[in-house]
């Protein structure tokens, strides 16, 4: 309950600020998309989403406090793509925000507010939010896609269903999870279902990013199983706004 409060009170104070990790083109390597990363600022330390996130999901503050981080990111790259930049912007979405009430009016306000295009926001969402209220959040996920937002499932391959999911929801992209990357290439098993799952995202037509990618044997790989795009330590950690502008038109 303190941390509720604790929580609450920041979200007032503007304690909560937002990082950037870079999505690269695993072929061009150019920079095409950064996702938005929130933590919390006290004093001089920085608090990483694991310690106030499930906090934030069960009081509700999520609500609020993931309608600032949308606007934020949102207002932020439209900035950026004034400027001549082309990139694109992923959000997560947890299951609390989804559920929620004028969830859909609210991304759209956002967006309008932004002038940020609808086909350039990227909303990820875990298994997970497919599992609490599986058709009210499929509705709201495919209303949300009808306003030409881009769907993601994040973490893919960890849940219990991913292939359901995938059957029960039109997405535009998979992120595949961390655990896989890791084992690439050492663990026979986990390298088969990686390239099976690149090769699912080519059939379906959804575009497929490699998560946590942190050595370059394993960006190597994924490149010549034909990933489309990558993210991890190894590429671009995630950084401040001003960070991710020194990134302009470089390649990473
Ligand atoms: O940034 P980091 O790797 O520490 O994030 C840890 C977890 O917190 C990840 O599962 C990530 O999806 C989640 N997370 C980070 N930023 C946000 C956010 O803006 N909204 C929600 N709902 N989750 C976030
Ligand atoms: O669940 P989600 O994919 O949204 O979580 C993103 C989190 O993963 C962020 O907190 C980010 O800091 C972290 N992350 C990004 N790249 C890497 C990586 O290469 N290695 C590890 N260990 N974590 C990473
Ligand atoms: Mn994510
Ligand atoms: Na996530």
């Amino acid at each position: 309950l303190e941390l509720q409060t604790e929580l609450r009170q920041a979200l007032a104070d503007g304690d909560f600020v937002l990082e950037y990790q870079p999505v690269v083109d695993l072929e061009s390597s150019q920079v095409t998309a950064v996702e938005a990363l929130v933590r919390r600022r006290s004093g001089d330390t920085v608090i990483p989403p694991e310690d106030f996130i499930g906090a934030a999901e069960e009081s509700g503050l999520i609500v609020p406090l993931g309608e600032w981080i949308l606007r934020e990111a949102c207002g932020r790259v439209a900035q950026w793509r004034a400027a001549e930049w082309d990139i694109g912007l992923a959000v997560n979405l947890s299951v609390r925000q989804v559920l929620s009430p004028r969830f859909v009016e609210t991304v759209a306000t956002v967006l309008a507010e932004s002038g940020l295009p609808a086909h350039v926001l990227t909303m990820e969402v875990d298994e997970e939010v497919l599992l609490e209220n599986p058709g009210e959040a499929v509705a709201r996920l495919s209303e949300l896609r009808g306003l030409g937002v881009r769907l993601a499932i994040d973490d893919f391959g960890m849940g219990y269903a991913s292939l359901a999911h995938l059957r029960q929801l039109r997405v535009d992209e998979i992120k595949i999870d961390p655990s896989f990357i890791r084992d690439l290439g050492t663990d026979g098993t986990v390298t088969l279902l990686t390239h099976t799952i690149i090769r699912l995202g080519q059939d379906l037509g959804v575009q497929v990013v490699a998560e946590g990618i942190e050595r370059p044997e394993q960006l190597e790989r994924l490149r010549a199983m034909g990933c489309g795009y990558g993210q991890g330590f190894l590429v671009a950690k995630p950084m401040a706004a001003a960070g991710v502008e020194a990134l302009v038109g470089d390649d990473v």
